[in-house]
């Protein structure tokens, strides 16, 4: 049976095959792939089984016709998925994205690491991702509304606490969420934990709002402790300016780094004498209320520089988080930050480093810490809210915040117990270390069922 390169190569042929015209898709599984397959030639009952075959395979994929009426009175179309990708170690579970780019390609991307993520956090969460190609910039609340409401009337057939609990993510967030959660209770009579990132009043969870940029900082400091290393006195470079980017600026700050740039699909904002506590409020309200763009910082706090259609990584720092998207930092931006010094990288948002960029990195010894890990704070938090509904009860801020802090440790742990032995040498190497952890867990519960 082939191994090394040509396993790769012969596996990488089939699933372009079987899924042409999905780059984002290929992307993800490459990587995971690349990492993968040396642990299967130690452990050679799984690629008997074809364990990762079948991961890469989603369940089951949902597409359907999403219409709803504007403020104009015009019909509009739209279309919504949900990729069911794998519950072999819990319910499917993540996001729903709402931006124009969302088509099965990215979809697929998103829901495979996040089989991966999930089976990180150590909670018994599957995997899942779904969304639409509805742009939400520019519209009112009241067409935000009926489209939520018209996305969930098609949804909610596919959904349940037990079966498939999404969540927020690009475009999607409290309101959204509380929109889709009063259409699912109105069709089903059933008050149950389907969705996440509920509002504090329906059986949402203290911290899940800055879960994901809070635990990013807390992988990076987990990283550079490892390392000898420390958060505090570093300046950071932060992309996105929505509920990731925004949390990890504020955590990085308390934690006494110096985060200079947030940004949007406009430009980036630098502002060389930091974030502050009200500087990142103002931002929030501008960004969740107002509803609008990060250049308008400029103009409200002076020694602060707009930079049109630009990305922040030209801008010198030690410590670098991606939280807009993905593949928005490429190979040219990755030696560009390691030029100007960068030490640490911690991903917010979902395959924002290309391969490339992430080989980049890893070659130059930097201190990596890719999506699976890092950001794997949000849905892990969501897991906490499953829990809190399923007992009906709600835990303290002190206790959350205490459970994501472990819960990061612990993934830290998981990630280094793999990643010493395999990947880059001499290093750990995170990449291959949450890859590998992550399959470990979900690869033993496909073996126990079988093959279905
Ligand atoms: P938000 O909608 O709150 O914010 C998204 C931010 O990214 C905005 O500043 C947006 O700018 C920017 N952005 C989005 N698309 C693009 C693009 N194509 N080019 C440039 N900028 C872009 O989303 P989140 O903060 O929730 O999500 C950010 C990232 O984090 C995503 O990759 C998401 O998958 C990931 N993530 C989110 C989690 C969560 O709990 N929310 C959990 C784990 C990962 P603009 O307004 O101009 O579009
Ligand atoms: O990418 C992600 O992990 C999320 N968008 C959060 C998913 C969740 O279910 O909380």
């Amino acid at each position: 049976m082939a191994s090394g390169n040509e396993a790769l190569q012969n596996f990488m042929d089939g699933l372009e095959k079987r899924n042409p015209g999905e780059p984002e898709f290929h992307q993800a599984v490459m990587e995971v792939a690349a990492t993968i397959i040396p642990f299967l030639d130690n452990n050679p009952k799984y690629r008997e089984m074809q364990i990762l075959e079948r991961m890469a395979e989603p369940d089951r994929v949902v597409s359907f016709r999403v219409c709803w009426e504007d403020d104009q009175g015009n019909i509009r179309v739209n279309r919504g998925h949900r990729i069911q990708m794998n519950n072999a170690i819990g319910p499917y579970k993540g996001g729903l994205r709402f931006h124009p780019s969302v088509n099965t390609s990215v979809l697929k991307f998103l829901a495979f690491e996040q089989t991966f993520k999930n089976s990180l956090t150590g909670l018994p969460m599957g995997a899942g991702k779904g969304g639409a190609n509805f742009n939400p910039k520019g519209k009112s609340s009241n067409e935000i509304m009926r489209f939520c409401q018209s996305f969930m009337t098609e949804l909610y057939r596919h959904i349940g606490a037990n079966v498939d609990v999404p969540a927020g993510d690009i475009g999607v967030g409290a309101r959204e969420i509380g929109y889709m959660f009063g259409q699912f209770k109105r069709i089903t009579n059933s008050f149950e934990g389907v969705l996440t990132g509920k509002g504090l009043e329906f059986g949402g969870s203290l911290v899940r709002n800055e879960a994901t940029g809070y635990g990013a900082v807390y992988f990076l400091q987990n990283m550079l402790k490892a390392a000898g290393n420390d958060v505090s006195g570093k300046v950071a470079v932060v992309s996105g300016s929505g509920n990731v980017a925004t949390h990890a600026a504020e955590k990085l700050m308390q934690l006494g780094a110096r985060p200079v740039t947030l940004s949007d699909s406009g430009g980036y904002i630098h502002d060389p004498a930091g974030f502050t506590q009200e500087k990142l409020d103002w931002i929030k309200d501008l960004k969740n209320v107002r509803r609008g763009r990060i250049s308008e910082y400029c103009d409200e706090f002076s020694g602060s520089t707009f930079h049109e259609g630009k990305r922040p990584w030209e801008v010198p720092a030690e410590i670098a988080m991606p939280c807009a998207t993905q593949n928005e930092l490429n190979l040219d931006e990755a030696k560009m930050l390691i030029k100007n010094g960068v030490v640490a990288v911690s991903e917010g948002a979902n395959m924002p480093t290309s391969n490339e960029g992430v080989d980049a990195f890893l070659d130059a010894g930097v201190v990596f810490g890719p999506a699976k890990a890092a950001n794997a704070g949000g849905v892990a938090v969501s897991g906490l809210e499953m829990s809190q509904n399923s007992a009906r009860i709600s835990w303290g801020v002190d206790q959350m915040q205490e459970q994501l802090r472990q819960i990061m440790e612990d993934i830290h742990g998981r990630c280094e117990t793999y990643g010493k032995d395999y990947g880059r040498e001499g290093m750990t190497d995170y990449v291959a270390g949450a890859n590998i952890a992550g399959f470990a867990k979900v690869a033993s519960a496909m073996m126990a069922f079988g093959v279905v």
